[in-house]
């Protein structure tokens, strides 16, 4: 998800007094702060139409911005800033992602300074997740992933499979697996997304004692935008998903055109070519 391919709707040097900030006088006195904001999203429409509906209205945004950094109070502009910019792109649904910068002209820093600020830019991501059980009332445990999945903040279920009973694969001799995948629309990156998967799995009471073996419920991250990347702890794309038919099955259902972004082959071609 580049920014490139946006529109900009952008408000400048928003001014309120707000109580944010680490010094006890801050939070008692408040003091000036200046928010500019540029809105990512598809102006086209509303250039088309010339109707405000189908686009963003940016004296609401303004105003939301006021009443939202009056109504909370934070020690630190970074956190006032993240908290306000997630709030942003969960009410207004046509913005993708955002820049926000905010200013504190009046900084208690002891020096002449023109402004501190932070800028920071958040967009919603698209990743795809793999779900699997094979342990217990697999269903249960499959609609129950989902519902946890909706309800952690800043997480959108958007799409489901149906699901799949599949034979095991890689050798350790167990139970059929009932198999899904998932489109999730989300502001979480990878890794936090990761770790509220793991949270998931670990209410499931899954346990990992063999290795590939049972479980009540395992979650895989299979794609991130089109991101490919690799940490200590997760693979981007998931390294096997083009040899799973139990992945790529229920992922040629709710994605069949998306591209592997390393093969290069969509979803539906992954799957012919397993199955040849
Ligand atoms: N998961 C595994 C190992 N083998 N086989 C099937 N059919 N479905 C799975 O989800 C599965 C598996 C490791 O995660
Ligand atoms: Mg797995
Ligand atoms: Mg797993």
């Amino acid at each position: 998800m580049g920014q490139t391919k946006y529109d900009e709707i952008r408000i400048e040097n928003l001014e309120f007094f707000a109580h944010h900030g680490v010094f006890p006088e801050e939070t008692r006195l408040g003091q000036k702060f200046l928010v500019s904001l540029t809105m990512y999203t598809n102006t086209r429409k509303a250039g088309l139409s010339d109707e405000l509906e189908g686009s963003t209205h940016y004296g609401e945004v303004s105003h939301f911005i006021t009443s939202y950094m009056q109504e909370h109070t934070y020690k630190l502009i970074e956190a006032a800033a993240e908290h306000l910019a997630e709030a942003i792109l969960l009410q207004y649904p046509l913005v993708e992602g955002v820049e926000l910068e905010l200013k504190k002209p009046w900084a208690p820093v002891g020096l002449p300074l023109e402004t501190v600020s932070v800028k920071i830019t958040r967009f919603w991501h698209t990743a795809y997740i793999a779900l699997g059980s094979n342990l217990g009332d697999k269903q249960a445990y499959l609609d129950g992933a989902l519902q946890a999945l909706k309800a952690v903040p800043g997480c959108a279920v958007e799409k489901v499979s149906s699901y799949l009973v599949t034979a095991p694969y890689g050798g350790v001799e167990q139970d059929d697996f009932l198999n899904g995948a998932l489109k999730l629309r989300t502001l979480l990156p990878p890794q936090e997304l990761l770790e509220e998967m793991h949270k998931i799995e670990q209410a499931a009471h899954r346990e990992r004692l063999v290795h590939w073996g049972p479980r009540t419920l395992d979650l895989d991250l299979l794609l991130y935008d089109d991101e490919v990347f690799e940490t200590d702890t997760l693979i981007v794309p998931h390294v096997e998903m083009h040899l799973r038919d139990f992945v790529l099955r229920p992922m040629a259902e709710i994605a069949p055109n998306l591209r592997h972004p390393i093969l290069h082959k969509t979803m539906t071609q992954l799957l012919e070519e397993l199955e040849r």
